[in-house]
């Protein structure tokens, strides 16, 4: 394997979020297709048109001067019904891409998986279920057989966390099930199908694998045992419980007990690793909850900080103290860390300087910390999952009506960063 020597600057993008297209090529249904908690009754079905217009996103990309751009590859488009041969009409619009990638001289970045189960598998148990696992592997085989030659890093999950917790446990996204503590078998599950792609990309060539984790520091809101205990529980479930057995091939000792582990799953999980990816947006600050309550912690709100448009706390200090934390649990077996994903949602404008100020701390705590990477969430605007288009997190604005591109002030300064450092 190899990992680009020169740090890698980037724009992170998902399949869902900006594609489209929901019908073209051959594509099947995915959980999110028809999730309804979504505000202003917002669809993806053309969200940036990026199906059609990936050219020209690509020439965005190629005058902004990154050296890689990640996305996500549609399960649905390759496998409309999570199984079975490859539909090649799907897989052939990701060919166009990488190859346009690779002509505009960017590195391809590939996630496998952000969220977009086809709804055949999720009618079957979807995560919470042990068949997906071997579908996952599947998929990745087929994916890399396509791809591996010009794609440089992978990615097989996006934030199993938030799968399991907004997806299955509080209903949040899809497949919108509120199982709370019933939703820990997906955390399973995901990790295992994780193991086995990595296991599937690299038997069919793939250069370098890694993850793209959703970490954030989790902060008590008082020094009282019941708020430590409060912050310990979700820094176990948001932190650890994928880190450690991809890490360290062992789960925290808190969790095991809730999950379904069969003999030989924690080696098949801690497959060895490229690069440690990591996503970070926000600390998240945790209190107790009352006796009877479903969950044992509440989120609350982190007041002493600027807010993104969203409400989140912008934090910068929150990544240095994560990519300590990383490196103090896992000391040699932490390999090289790229920020995945890193941005901030603010007002429609074009002037942006609130954002050209979160990315420029980050990018800064990170550079500190000695990542190989930073990748910015994201190009453009796209459809925000629950939120729909309310949330704008791109460096470039969207148009939803007429599809128009308009670059932003924190494009320009993202060139001029990229371009100030070779
Ligand atoms: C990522 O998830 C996704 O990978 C991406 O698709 C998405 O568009 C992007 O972030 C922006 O949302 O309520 O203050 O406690 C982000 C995961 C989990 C980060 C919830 C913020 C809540 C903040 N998010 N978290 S707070």
């Amino acid at each position: 394997m190899t990992l680009p020597d020169e740090f890698l600057w980037g724009v992170s993008t998902s399949a869902f979020q900006i594609e489209g297209a929901f019908t073209e090529d051959g594509r099947g249904r995915s959980v999110w297709d028809e999730f309804s908690p979504v505000v202003d009754d917002d669809t993806a079905e053309i969200a940036c048109d990026h199906y059609h217009r990936y050219a020209d996103d690509i020439t965005l990309m190629k005058d902004l001067g990154v050296g890689a751009y990640r996305f996500s590859i549609a399960w649905p488009r390759v496998q409309p019904t999570g199984k079975g041969p490859a539909n090649s009409a799907g897989l052939d619009f990701y060919d166009r891409l990488v190859d346009g990638l690779v002509e505009a001289g960017i590195d391809p970045v590939a996630t496998l998986y952000h969220w977009d189960t086809p709804q055949v598998l999720e009618d079957e148990g979807g995560w919470l279920g042990r068949d997906i696992t071997g579908r996952f592997a599947e998929y990745a085989a087929l994916v890399a057989d396509r791809l591996a030659d010009r794609v440089k890093l992978w990615i097989p999950i996006n934030e199993p966390v938030v799968v399991t917790l907004s997806g299955y446990a509080i209903g949040e996204h899809a497949p919108g099930k509120s199982l709370l503590f019933g939703s820990l078998p997906a955390a399973h599950h995901l990790n295992l199908a994780h193991g086995l792609a990595v296991e599937a990309l690299r038997a069919n060539g793939a250069n370098a694998v890694g993850t793209a984790n959703n970490h954030s520091p989790a902060w008590p809101a008082t020094d009282s045992p019941e708020d430590r205990f409060a912050a310990g529980f979700y820094d176990t479930i948001h932190n650890w419980l994928f880190a450690d057995p991809q890490l360290t091939g062992a789960y925290p000792e808190e969790a095991a007990p809730f999950l379904p582990i069969v003999d030989g799953d924690l080696e098949k999980i801690a497959a060895p690793l490229d690069f440690y990816g990591v996503n970070y947006y926000n600390p998240t600050r945790l209190k107790a909850t009352t006796e009877g309550e479903p969950l044992p912690f509440e989120r609350i709100d982190i007041d002493e900080y600027p807010k993104t448009s969203f409400g989140w706390p912008v934090v910068p200090e929150g990544l240095t103290e994560m990519l300590t934390t990383l490196k103090d649990r896992y000391g040699d077996r932490l390999p090289p860390v790229y920020i995945t994903e890193s941005g901030c949602s603010y007002p429609e404008d074009l002037a942006d300087q609130a954002r050209i100020d979160y990315l420029d701390s980050h990018l800064s705590a990170a550079r500190a910390a000695g990542v190989r990477g930073y990748f910015v969430w994201s190009i453009m605007d796209n459809f925000e999952w629950d939120s729909g288009y309310s949330q704008r997190f791109g460096l470039v604005h969207v148009d939803y009506k007429t599809q128009e591109r308009t670059p932003r002030d924190s494009y320009r300064w993202y060139r001029d960063v990229i371009a100030g450092d070779n």
